[in-house]
């Protein structure tokens, strides 16, 4: 912000008024417009028609011109304006009527001039009607005209009254609304909301330099005094602050005890996660907003009471089939998921064993699917889902049962690799080998030379699997391979013979070939006796 020397000191010195009266009533700076809206708090309509009857109660009002057929019908509101300070001046004021339906039969109202006139006589709307009607001023304050469609506002402007009420210059004793223009037969009857409707209900707005503290928080949800709620319970309100546009902040009461301690304070959202709350129990709610002017409002104590918790569905399995045979030693059981009556989330405990009941296999596992640790082959199994919610609510499916499948070996493995060779030199073998249940195989290899390989594996059945080996001595070698599956059961050998055939290799021989190649010519006995 860049000031000249003069604007800072006016911004010190404004800043200076504002802390000084910072938690004074109606303290901003007054250039701080703000705008207030403002409910009646009385309205009502009134019927030449029906003279004696009171219609304050009613949701609706109207307007009508039935000078004709003597049917005519005005609308009579009012404000309290007491929260404005007498002397106040402000920059507007306009009453806020919202249009909601005519009847076709009548004609549409669209564009009828309404004029209003202030009224010089005390009424409310629990006894005002046509007969005793207040007296008016003779002097129109203003005239606004019926919007083209319904579902929109009409306002009149009413500033220099609302002044004058502000200035005691007269009594605030509201406003009457007419339709002036008159004319013959049924003429167009506009209907608008009245205070009783509780979104569309009139206004008062009002342009002036002044705040007003919040009113008490409103629209709770749990409802007060709501018997029936889950635990999952989340709260909520609708802030409230005459000023338009005002930040409020909220500070959150709550507990099971009355009055509630504070649980959060001067947070913005009109809303509140509550953590699990027990259930059966009664809790109790408040919630104190708070204007940006530091102005307060303590709300109301609610209250509302949990219900009794609610147990998840009953687990209905799907696989394995109850009572089914032949089933593969890992199998995957599965069910549909639960649901929980308070929408809490539903967590499972599998069991699963030879015994009944089973033992306890997996434990608050989300999945509604559980695969199966190696079992035994040709054993019956029993197993059991129990569906729980993060409270205490839980349920027991019920036992099921199947049979594992009568396992086979695997075939003898095939082994493949040199059938000769020399000694001191490594060698690659493969061998593989397959398993009709399709489990899993190891592989032991015996090498014929009492160099057996301990088990290697598992790998899956029908997968190749390599080794190596380097035989040390001469001779003719039987190599050996079994295979295992992982139900235990062990296949018979496959076989493959190797030959180190015996070479001779002279006892000095490096000293031999360089004689040789030293004299190429000498040595022709020695030579022929060793084929060189
Ligand atoms: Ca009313
Ligand atoms: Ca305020
Ligand atoms: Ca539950
Ligand atoms: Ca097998």
């Amino acid at each position: 912000m860049i000031m000249s020397k003069r604007q800072n000191i006016a911004f010190i010195v404004l800043s200076l008024v504002f802390l000084l009266n910072v938690n004074a009533a109606y303290a901003i700076a007054p250039e701080e417009q703000s705008t207030v809206e403002l409910p009646p708090s009385d309205d009502t309509y009134i019927s030449s028609n029906s003279p004696a009857q009171i219609f304050g109660f009613s949701s609706r009002v109207g307007l009508r011109n039935g000078s004709d057929i003597n049917y005519d019908i005005r609308t009579l509101i009012q404000f309290n304006l007491s929260d404005i300070p007498i002397g106040t001046q402000i920059h507007y004021a306009h009453i806020y009527l919202y249009f909601y339906y005519y009847n076709p039969n009548y004609g549409n109202p669209a564009g009828r001039p309404y004029t209003i006139y202030r009224l010089t006589e005390p009424w409310n709307e629990e006894t005002v009607c046509w007969n005793n009607q207040p007296n008016i001023t003779a002097v129109v304050t203003d005239c606004a005209y019926c919007p083209n469609e319904t579902g929109q506002w009409i306002d009149w402007n009413v500033t220099s009254d609302v002044q004058a009420f502000l200035n005691e210059t007269f009594e605030n004793y509201g406003w009457i609304i007419a339709d002036e223009t008159s004319g013959t037969g049924e003429l167009p009857y506009a209907v608008f909301l009245s205070k009783e409707d509780e979104i569309n209900h009139p206004y008062l707005l009002v342009d002036v330099d002044i705040n007003f503290p919040p009113l008490p928080a409103s629209n709770p949800y749990p409802e007060d005094g709501h018997l029936d709620l889950p635990g999952n319970t989340d709260l909520s309100w609708v802030g409230n602050d005459p000023n338009i546009g005002e930040n409020l902040t909220f500070d959150v009461y709550f507990g099971n005890t009355s009055p509630p301690p504070l649980l959060s304070n001067n947070q913005s959202a009109a809303t509140y996660d509550l953590p699990r709350l027990h259930s059966y129990c009664y809790y109790y709610w408040r919630i104190d907003t708070w204007d940006s002017h530091g102005e307060f409002a303590e709300g109301f104590q609610w209250h509302f009471r949990t219900n009794p918790n609610k147990a998840p569905s009953i687990p209905e399995y799907s696989s394995p089939p109850l009572g089914a045979a032949n089933v593969n030693l890992t199998p995957i059981l599965a069910w549909s998921a639960c649901t929980d009556g308070d929408g809490d989330p539903v967590l499972y405990d599998v069991y699963l064993g030879t015994t009944t009941p089973p033992p306890l296999v997996s434990i608050n596992q989300t999945s509604t699917t559980f695969r199966s640790a190696p079992l035994s082959c040709a054993t019956k199994y029993y197993w059991r889902i129990i569906a729980h919610d993060d409270y205490d609510g839980y349920t027991k499916g019920s036992h099921w049962f199947f049979t594992t499948i009568v396992n086979h070996f695997p075939n003898a493995p095939v082994i493949s690799g040199p059938t000769q060779g020399e000694i001191e030199i490594l060698y690659n073998y493969t061998a593989v080998a397959t398993d009709s249940e399709n489990q899993s195989l190891s592989y032991e290899v015996d090498w014929g030379d009492g160099i057996v390989d301990p088990w290697y594996g598992p790998i899956p059945s029908g997968t190749v699997m390599n080794c190596s080996h380097e035989w040390l001595l001469q001779g003719s070698f039987m190599i050996k391979v079994r295979a295992k599956d992982t139900a235990g059961a062990i296949s018979d050998w496959g076989y493959l013979t190797v030959t180190m055939p015996f070479s001779y290799q002279p006892p000095h021989f490096r000293l031999i070939k360089w004689l040789f190649e030293r004299f190429p010519n000498a040595f022709p006995i020695l030579r022929q006796l060793l084929a060189y």
